[in-house]
């Protein structure tokens, strides 16, 4: 699957804006066929958007079921003997949809992105009626998982992760116009001998009989540096400039579906030359040791819940580059598309995950509450939520492989990973994962309830990546032993030979509130907490890297642990410098200049 663009053949129409929009509290829409018509009793709802927090109700913001999205829109009329399609960036958690009566299309997962060929229910320059049901509840079958209970008060919607389930049309939905005869998709590795570089290209093609494909690359000034013909092949670029943190350079690789010598389709990829490796205890760019700085982050804003908005995706590169990060973790599901062309444009390196969080029952359950579940067994996570798991690593891989800023994938955050059975469960993911992408290190994020010694997941990681609350969730407070237990573990990990990255560390803390001497909660303590965890990181070689839990303050459920949301950001949810902000720019800013 291809990502809709606008080329010499290709047309895409952003149908955004305010569409009709309903709750379906008694399920009763796909009954009573809401698609078939008009959407009945309908507000309006914005797109994209969470559908949460836009409105001034309870109901709204913590319903869980079927809500209905509705829209008109005319199909340009220059489509006329074009393939039409639906491509939409982002439903979450599911989605099925319909053009006028005819249903096109489903998808499971809330994250990735799903298309849909319409041509033969649509017509060049006439209007069509667009209806989408979206539906949030999560289940021990679905990434994340999450559970309904009954209670005499009805029904409630629990889950084990600490972020609000936040669900709507979040990214942006496009009608598509391609050529019958088409590329359909691409893949593009990297390799990197002395100053040459290779772009070696594969292609998937759909009603190409007879067609050939060839390949132009281009260099960020748009001058041609190679060709290539055929299906796949390799494009050689001497004295190449490489993709590199902090300097991105981005080729343009012009894939074109020809018959004879006119061009039937063409595809523009862009393609930044790097090389990914893990060697040892170092993890390597390009050949060249990485040491990661940055944040775990969330896709959060105030009204807007998880919406994708470039403005706001401005503000939070602005203050990567202000902070002197120089990476980030797509914690805890996959970002938009935008994000990614982003991070490759402006050089910010990333851990991708899936949204395979709270796979953990033992955890949290001051936190999250909803107890007495095993994580794995016939009734919980089992072979089906393997399989959904397993499927949403390859559409991951399928939509982000090409992004030269994605050096490492994350397939869950905290999973249960000290038993048998959660040992049974990863092992087969990781080899989805490695035949999906056999050029990209992968690993997933433990947690602290499965130390060293206790994990049995790690062993089939390329990195191992952890998440650590010391001086926060333990020995709260006392700063000299965290120090020291920190240190301890970290060194435990070591013996392992693999890179270690601290994908998460931190301290809850209310802005404005000041003490001294410092107390948890305190901005004073935030800056104590990272200087103790930093000391830890800089007595261990085989630490290299640090994120921190979380860029900026983000919406949780309700929770006797959580003020208005989880407050471990070192900005504010609107952006705003935390002390702590301030103590990591001069770390990392002076960790640049080294
Ligand atoms: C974690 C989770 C993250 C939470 C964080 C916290 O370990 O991975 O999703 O938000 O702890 O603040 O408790």
């Amino acid at each position: 699957m291809l990502r809709p663009q606008d080329t010499t053949t290709r047309e895409r129409r952003k149908i955004d804006g305010l569409w009709d929009f309903r709750l379906d509290a008694d399920g009763a829409g796909r009954d009573q066929r809401w698609f078939a018509g008009p959407l009945q009793d309908a507000r309006k709802m914005a797109v994209p958007a969470s559908f949460n927090d836009l409105m001034t109700d309870k109901e709204t913001r913590d319903f869980f079921g079927d809500v209905w999205y509705q829209t008109t829109v005319r199909v340009p009329r220059g489509w006329d003997g074009s393939s039409i399609g639906l491509y939409v960036e982002s439903a979450t958690h599911r989605a099925t949809v319909w053009v006028d009566e005819h249903e096109v299309v489903s998808h499971e997962g809330g994250y990735l992105p799903f298309a849909a060929d319409i041509g033969e229910h649509v017509r060049a320059g006439e209007e069509v009626r667009l209806t989408v049901c979206v539906n949030n509840t999560l289940s021990f079958q679905s990434i994340p998982p999450g559970v309904i209970e009954d209670t005499p008060d009805g029904k409630r919607q629990i889950y084990w992760h600490d972020f609000f389930n936040y669900a709507g049309i979040h990214r942006p939905v496009w009608l598509t116009s391609v050529p019958t005869a088409r590329l359909d998709d691409v893949t593009v590795v990297t390799t990197v001998e002395d100053t040459t570089g290779t772009v070696e290209y594969t292609t998937e093609v759909v009603d190409a009989a007879g067609l050939t494909v060839r390949a132009v690359l281009r260099d960020a000034d748009g001058q041609q540096v190679a060709t290539a013909e055929g299906p796949a092949g390799a494009l050689t670029v001497p004295d190449v400039t490489l993709w590199r943190p902090g300097a991105a350079y981005l080729y343009d690789l012009e894939l074109q579906l020809r018959e004879g010598e006119s061009t039937v389709d063409s595809y523009h990829q862009r393609v930044g030359v790097r090389t990914v490796a893990v060697d040892g205890e170092q993890f390597l760019i390009n050949g060249e040791p990485f040491y990661f700085t940055g944040f775990g982050m969330h896709e959060d804003h105030v009204t807007v819940g998880k919406a994708h908005i470039d403005a706001l995706m401005l503000r939070d590169f602005e203050l990567l580059e202000w902070i002197g990060a120089n990476s980030f973790r797509t914690s805890h599901y996959p970002y938009s598309e935008d994000v990614l062309d982003y991070a490759d444009e402006r050089g910010i390196v990333v851990i991708d995950e899936t949204a395979a969080v709270g796979l953990n029952m033992g955890l949290g359950g001051g936190i999250f509450g909803g107890q007495g579940y095993t994580t794995f067994s016939p009734e919980t996570a089992n072979d089906v939520t393997q399989q959904v798991h397993a499927d949403h690593i390859r559409e991951l891989v399928a939509r982000d492989k090409n992004h030269p800023s994605v050096v490492l994938w994350s397939i869950a955050n905290e999973p249960e990973s000290e038993t048998e059975a959660a040992e049974d469960y990863f092992r087969p993911l990781f080899d989805v994962a490695r035949e999906a992408d056999p050029t990209r290190p992968v690993g997933f994020v433990n947690v602290m309830l499965a130390p060293h010694g206790k994990c049995r997941v790690t062993q089939f990681a390329d990195v191992v990546m952890l998440n650590r609350y010391y001086g926060w969730y333990v020995l709260t407070g006392d700063l000299p032993a965290s120090e020291r237990q920190f240190r301890e573990e970290l060194e435990a990990w070591a013996t392992e030979g693999k890179p270690i990255i601290i994908t998460e560390y931190g301290a809850d803390t209310m802005p404005g509130l000041h003490q001294l001497p410092a107390e948890p909660w305190s901005e004073e303590y935030q800056v104590d907490y990272l200087d103790a965890n930093h000391r830890a990181f800089d007595a261990v070689p085989a630490v290299v890297g640090e994120q921190v839990w979380n860029f900026a303050d983000f919406a949780t459920t309700s929770g006797i642990m959580r003020v208005g949301g989880n407050k471990k950001g070192a900005f504010t949810r609107d952006r705003q410098p935390k002390a702590a902000a301030h103590r990591l720019r001069e770390r990392w800013q002076a960790m640049k200049e080294d």
